[in-house]
């Protein structure tokens, strides 16, 4: 018995009708057969201890759902993930990975597989800190090095600018893996948006200490960066709720 939530109930029913509601959407994918999607899925973790499944295992399944991103579209993120994905829907400039085909399919899911049988474990998976290991880190790793690899242009990422801690956590997806998995021929550069909360605190900003560490982090893997306070048009949309805020009297 695993600490966290089991697989998602019907996971399969809602893994191959977002497939087909994505593919029907988006024509411009090659793949016509969603059931190859599922059947590595299941390659990946069935008869596998899920505290035991490495992101190589997630390769094949991100082959099949490859995709090409159009340069200076890739929008990436830490702390961010409400506001990011409310914009990006009000948006049609940027795509995060939550909104490509990989990772549209599998957003907000559960699934882990059985050490010894060939199904899911609907009971229970491991929780995030039971162990490094687990089958949906390992899938979302993969998934974000795959986005990663195949962005380019600039590279915009979303990040708080009213969060504790700083703006990345050391283990963060965007430090360990999309950075290090960038193409630096393809990517002109990575330009970070510091997003404060329209009431504050501003506890984060570009030329505060964890975004220069940052800056150095991006540099040292021979990738150009740039920063932008309060990107307006994602202002704009934290004003929809709030209008009547000082903050909000940025149109003019
Ligand atoms: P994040 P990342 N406990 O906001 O850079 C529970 O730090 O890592 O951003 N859940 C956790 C924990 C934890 N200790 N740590 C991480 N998570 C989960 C792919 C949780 O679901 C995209 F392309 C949280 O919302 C972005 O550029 C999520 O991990 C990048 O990865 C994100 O943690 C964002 O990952």
């Amino acid at each position: 018995m695993w600490k966290g939530q089991g697989t998602t109930k019907n996971l399969k029913d809602i893994v191959l009708g977002r497939c087909y509601n994505y593919i029907t959407m988006n024509p411009n994918i090659w793949l016509r057969n969603c059931d190859a999607i599922w059947e590595r899925l299941t390659d990946a973790v069935y008869k596998k201890n899920p505290c035991n499944i490495t992101e190589e295992d997630f390769k094949p399944l991100a082959a099949l759902a490859s995709q090409t991103i159009p340069c200076n579209k890739s929008l990436l993120w830490s702390k961010t993930n409400s506001l990011v994905h409310r914009y990006t829907k009000a948006s049609q400039d940027f795509l995060t990975l939550e909104d490509t085909f990989l990772g549209s399919m599998f957003d907000g899911l559960m699934f882990c597989g059985k050490s010894y049988s060939s199904e899911m474990n609907y009971d229970s998976c491991p929780a995030w800190d039971e162990c490094d290991h687990n089958a949906i880190s390992a899938f979302w790793k993969t998934a974000s090095a795959t986005f990663a690899k195949a962005s380019c242009g600039v590279v915009n990422v979303m990040l708080n600018g009213s969060a504790d801690g700083g703006v990345a956590r050391k283990e963060s997806i965007l430090r360990t893996v999309e950075v290090p998995s960038m193409n630096v021929n393809a990517v002109s550069e990575v330009r970070l948006w510091i997003m404060d909360n329209l009431e504050g605190p501003d506890k984060n900003s570009c030329n505060t200490e964890s975004v220069l560490e940052l800056k150095a982090y991006i540099e040292q893997h021979n990738l150009a960066f740039s920063c932008v306070d309060n990107y307006k048009p994602v202002q704009l949309l934290q004003c929809i709720e709030t209008p009547d805020l000082p903050a909000c009297n940025i149109c003019k």
